[in-house]
């Protein structure tokens, strides 16, 4: 009898495993966060709609009503749960889908469903991912392959895209680069754009493109694009309303204009408001919006940092009322940490979209582990928005009455058609974390990285703890390694990917160079851009203005941003500026090999095709980690002419060879080694 039971768990046992080894074992990253299983629940009852068909298939628990009520706004929803019986309430198609979306969430990541009445709406009205797609299906900044939009789709592929960005809320997306080919708007490619539309619509998601500005002279055969001429704006109605039969809910247009290189209303002396204003006004009797770039930059001012205020806080309260200023969360360009963008606080009148980047452009592209949502919570936490963690927050909340203006955030876009979507499978988190920051802004980074572990990879406390600390860490990490306190912009030339604080070419702009940001000189290093240097400081609010503006104030995260700090000066640890940037690089390198030592010992919760991708590019981030200290280090080095601090490592490397130093890559692909000779 004994050995009869035996036998019987022996067999029990190797059919688990045989299961484990089959599905929850075999995983490359493809079903992202969604990774539960299907099936057909007839106790889900509902009207037809995408929410009653996902949580028919996905809900594993009992009975479960959806229902349509008056009294909700337009994304809305009520989950709630009573005796057994679990209800979800909106208004509209979306609202119940957003309901469906946290309930399979709730039940992924094992919260307790017995009991919870839950309601829950949008902070922001468009919460929009951007494409840098091109045409020829290269993704501009893109680390994971190539477009999932163009030259040619896969219906799966897009049907996936739109479950994924529904589950955190994206209710639209602009399909092309902003450098956008003129093409974008040639009737063939209409066709396309309204393939994908009618693919993401069930899922509550407009599609928006990128437009050329001189799209009439290359697609309309105009002579000119200038804004104001008859000819241009009949075209650009026609335009809209062929655009509107094939889509009719377009979202609209994202326009970069003016700026490196591309064509813009300034081109004809014209205004950006005029450029933007007719765009709208062919746009607005299909209720379409305009997203209008603040991203402008010209070589002949004095301080990069100060230019989109300056050239927009002029024209504010002479945009339409569909046009919205489309701003980077910083001033210059998607650091790894700026301070935002002035205009955040300034603009009074003109509704603005926080463009943020998903994309790792200038923080280790898909090699490096960086979790952005830290970064994101510290932009809101500045400008005012409100959040449960924030200390700083609370005394910013009175600067920003016109926080209401900020009706939109866009993400860059990190996906490709890599099998896993995104290169590095935590960069997943980043685009999940987008989307979870732009429904609710308040979000903590820990309940962010928490969720999207569970539902990612396991529930096991073991694996979710540490790694949720891991990965709320690791931007600090990267920022530490990469250009701590308040360095910026000191990377290789042609890409962004390593450092080179040194680089320069005959005839460049400046401004493309890092010796204009880090000013390195014998008496020390930073862009001063205090009242006595390029008074960047005055663009903030009076209070912020004069904490920034004192070297004694600033927060010392943004201190050679604003300052140029002399090597000796007494940083609050009780070091000089020298010996901080010293521990600083340590620190930063010390996180990085934490990083894997913690990777590795999680290797029993793992699969291994994950684990072993995960591991081989957090060992190329240790080993890049010691490449920017060692470059930046010995590069500054010969200017403060101070010594590397005792206790601490010291480079590994000498400056020649880190000169010798050359990555392969262009704007469109991953580094894949993290440097080579
Ligand atoms: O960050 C810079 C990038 C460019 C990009 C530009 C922009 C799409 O290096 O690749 O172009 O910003 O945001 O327009």
């Amino acid at each position: 009898m004994k050995r009869t039971r035996y036998i019987l768990l022996l067999l029990l046992l190797s059919a688990a495993n045989i299961h484990l080894s089959m599905t929850a074992w075999a995983e490359d990253g493809h079903s992202l966060w969604l990774r539960m299983a299907a099936g057909d629940n007839p106790q889900v009852t509902g009207p037809a709609c995408t929410a009653t068909s996902e949580l028919r298939q996905y809900w594993q628990g009992g009975q479960l009503e959806l229902k349509k009520t008056r009294g909700y706004g337009d994304e809305d929803y009520t989950i709630a749960c009573q005796d057994g019986k679990t209800t979800v309430m909106a208004s509209t198609d979306a609202g119940l889908l957003y309901g469906a979306f946290r309930l399979l969430r709730m039940q992924q990541t094992g919260a307790d469903m017995s009991r919870f009445n839950i309601s829950s709406s949008p902070a922001y009205s468009l919460r929009l991912l951007n494409h840098w797609d091109n045409p020829n299906g290269t993704v501009e900044r893109g680390f994971a392959g190539h477009s999932i939009f163009w030259p040619s789709v896969n219906d799966d592929i897009l049907l996936l895209y739109a479950r994924a960005n529904a589950s955190i809320g994206i209710n639209g997306t602009v399909l092309n680069n902003v450098n956008a080919k003129p093409q974008a708007l040639a009737t063939e490619n209409l066709q396309q754009v309204k393939h994908i539309a009618d693919i993401l619509r069930p899922y509550h998601i407009r599609v928006y493109l990128s437009v050329n500005f001189a799209s009439p002279i290359h697609v309309g055969g105009l002579k000119t694009a200038d804004p104001l001429d008859k000819e241009v704006r009949a075209w650009w109605k026609k335009k809209a309303d062929e655009i509107y039969k094939l889509v009719p809910d377009f979202g609209g247009f994202l326009v970069k204009a003016n700026s490196e290189g591309e064509p813009g209303p300034c081109d004809f002396g014209r205004s950006h408001a005029d450029g933007a204003n007719m765009m709208a006004d062919a746009l607005k009797p299909h209720k379409g919006i305009v997203m209008w770039r603040a991203f402008v930059y010209n070589p002949q001012d004095k301080d990069r940092a100060k230019q989109a205020y300056n050239e927009f806080m002029p024209l504010d309260g002479q945009f339409r009322p569909n046009v919205i200023l489309q701003v980077k969360n910083g001033p210059v360009d998607f650091q790894p940490r700026e301070p935002y963008s002035p205009l955040f606080t300034a603009l009074q009148k003109t509704p603005m979209a926080a463009e943020l980047q998903v994309t790792q452009e200038y923080l280790g592209a898909a090699n490096h582990l960086v979790f952005l949502a830290p970064m994101w919570r510290e932009f809101f936490d500045e400008i005012g928005v409100r959040s449960e963690e924030s200390e700083v927050n609370k005394a910013r909340q009175l600067l920003t009455p016109n926080s209401s203006l900020l009706t939109a955030v866009a993400g860059v876009a990190n996906i490709g058609n890599d099998t896993n979507w995104c290169g590095h499978d935590f960069a997943q988190a980043n685009w999940y974390a987008l989307g979870r920051l732009a429904w609710d802004p308040s979000l903590k980074s820990e309940t962010i990285a928490d969720e999207w572990l569970r539902q990612t990879f396991t529930n096991d406390e073991h694996f979710v703890k540490p790694m949720t600390q891991l990965m709320v860490q690791s931007r600090e990490t990267c920022v530490s390694y990469m250009m701590p306190l308040g360095l910026h912009h000191i990377f290789a030339g042609g890409h962004h990917y390593g450092p080179e604080p040194w680089y320069t070419e005959p005839g460049i702009r400046p401004d493309w160079t890092p010796a204009y940001y880090h000013r390195a000189d014998a008496e020390g290093l930073g862009f001063d851009r205090t009242k006595n240097g390029t008074d960047a400081v005055s663009q903030y609010p009076a209070e912020v203005c004069s904490q920034l503006n004192d070297i004694n104030s600033c927060p010392e995260k943004y201190l050679a941003w604003f300052h140029h700090v002399p090597w000796q000066h007494r940083m609050h640890s009780g070091r000089t500026f020298w010996d901080e940037l010293c521990y600083k690089y340590a620190e930063g390198v010390s996180g990085a090999r934490q990083m894997l030592a913690q990777w590795d010992a999680m290797k029993q919760y793992v699969d291994e095709e994950r684990f072993n991708d995960i591991q081989r590019r957090l060992r190329i981030q240790a080993r890049d980690a010691e490449w920017w200290r060692d470059a930046c280090l010995l590069y500054f080095q010969q200017f403060s002419k101070l010594p590397i601090p005792q206790g601490i490592e010291h480079p590994v490397h000498n400056l020649d060879e880190m000169m010798q130093f050359k990555i392969r890559i262009s704007m469109y692909e991953n580094p894949v080694r993290g440097y080579t000779k």
